[in-house]
């Protein structure tokens, strides 16, 4: 690394953030992903944050005009078509107050709030006040809809955010996606198909939202009668960190916190049950089977995100680290599901290092912290602002100029 480069690395960040913005709200990158994605925007606005922190607060109000009632904020806003992207909202068959999808995604929204707060606290004030009670509604319907024995729960693989990785494939082995019909994927005209999941994966995403549009995104329906329900460690240790920081938000403001303390109760309890022994390692868990995934994956490393420690997970963390040289994979490298250009099933992402990154400082893990830190830069250094990166040889991999893996330049990796 050079000194001399490092400001046209944050010149060409921003000028991402600035070039995908659509006005109000950012898109994960053009062509690919068109609309605003929820936990992208939550990562934009930090983004954003390090030089316009009015534009921030911007990026997160325009997400939550697209809350429901019942306090779900759904995982893509669809402000304008665009017939680059599909599944579209007329295949969502949603309805909320903007075209949206009908699931979630993990709500870091709460947590990057707070650090937008601090970073201005006086300028953040007053969308703080009015962003508040909309960030507890939406936890509120998390915990009132989607826990299993206090572990959140994933109604659809897109709702973790993680699309593709093995987690899933006990559940999705589960579905049989007859009936589904013809549909016309965009994705693959977008990026190499190599990178993308597969026809078998996309079957089963679309038959799930059309059984979800079937059941009129009714929660208490799909509790009954969806086969995927699987607790999830993204969901879960996100959602306990989204709590903390929640609260302590709702202190500044003077707010009465004890039913999110309450909540934090039951998520550290709930973050225990997706602890595998055998795997030694945190875990997801399918409800429906009540089998463990058996996955070591990069979410199962937010626990110190989460504030919790768990002897074991350090050596894990090392093992897994040592087997590549831009760790962390978001999946378990020895395993022979292991794929290092395919989507969730082994690439690094740089937005979930971010979050193992925090939580390793936080831990007082700094060695592993700082080591993290530095691999993050270099790849994005050396690559690009790419979507994803193989982790074994660092090629950038899916879509290029990402609004979230410049977001994590400017916050933390540069
Ligand atoms: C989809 C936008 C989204 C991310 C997800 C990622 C992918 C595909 O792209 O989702 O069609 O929703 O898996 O985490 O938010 O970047």
């Amino acid at each position: 690394m050079t000194t001399h480069n490092m400001p046209d690395m944050d010149e060409q960040a921003r000028s991402i953030l600035r070039g995908n913005d659509r006005g109000g709200y950012t898109v994960p990158t053009a062509g690919l992903y068109p609309y605003q994605w929820n936990w992208d925007s939550a990562f934009a606005a930090w983004g954003f944050a390090t030089f316009d922190v009015t534009r921030a607060w911007d990026e997160i109000e325009t997400l939550f005009t697209g809350q429901w009632d019942n306090g779900m904020v759904p995982h893509i806003l669809f402000h304008r078509p665009d017939p680059g992207y599909f599944p579209g909202p007329d295949v969502w068959g949603a309805t909320g107050p903007v075209a949206s999808s009908g699931i979630s995604q993990p709500p870091v929204a709460a947590s990057f709030a707070r650090r937008i707060y601090d970073m201005d606290p006086e300028g953040s004030l007053s969308a703080l006040k009015r962003l508040f009670p909309k960030m507890v509604a939406w936890h509120q319907w998390f915990m009132d809809w989607r826990l299993d024995r206090g572990a959140v729960c994933i109604t659809h693989p897109w709702e973790a955010g993680r699309d593709n990785t093995p987690d899933w494939d006990g559940a999705m082995a589960g579905i049989d996606p007859t009936g589904v019909g013809e549909y016309k994927r965009r994705d693959t005209s977008h990026v190499d198909p190599a990178m993308r999941p597969t026809k078998y994966d996309y079957d089963r995403y679309i038959w799930l939202v059309q059984l979800g549009r079937r059941l009129g995104w009714d929660e208490a329906a799909m509790l009954e009668q969806n086969p995927f329900r699987v607790a999830d460690p993204t969901m879960t240790f996100i959602l306990l960190r989204a709590q903390r920081d929640l609260a302590i938000l709702g202190q500044v403001l003077g707010e009465d916190v004890s039913s999110i303390e309450a909540a934090i109760e039951v998520l550290v309890v709930g973050a225990e049950t997706l602890w595998n022994p055998e795997l030694a390692s945190y875990d997801a868990r399918d409800v429906r089977s009540g089998q463990w995934a058996g996955c070591v994956s990069n979410a199962s490393f937010l626990n110190w995100y989460a504030g919790i420690d768990h002897p074991g997970m350090e050596a894990q963390y090392d093992r897994i680290a040592s087997l590549c040289k831009y760790p962390v994979p978001s999946h378990d490298p020895s395993s022979e599901r292991f794929d290092a250009k395919r989507y969730w099933r082994g690439p690094t992402w740089a937005i979930i290092n971010v979050l193992i990154g925090i939580g390793l400082e936080e831990r007082g893990l700094t060695d592993r912290a700082d080591a993290l830190r530095k691999t993050t830069a270099d790849l994005i250094r050396e690559h690009g602002f790419a979507e994803y990166f193989d982790p074994m040889t660092g090629d950038a991999a899916g879509g290029g100029t990402f609004t979230w893996t410049a977001a994590v330049w400017l916050g933390w990796a540069s």
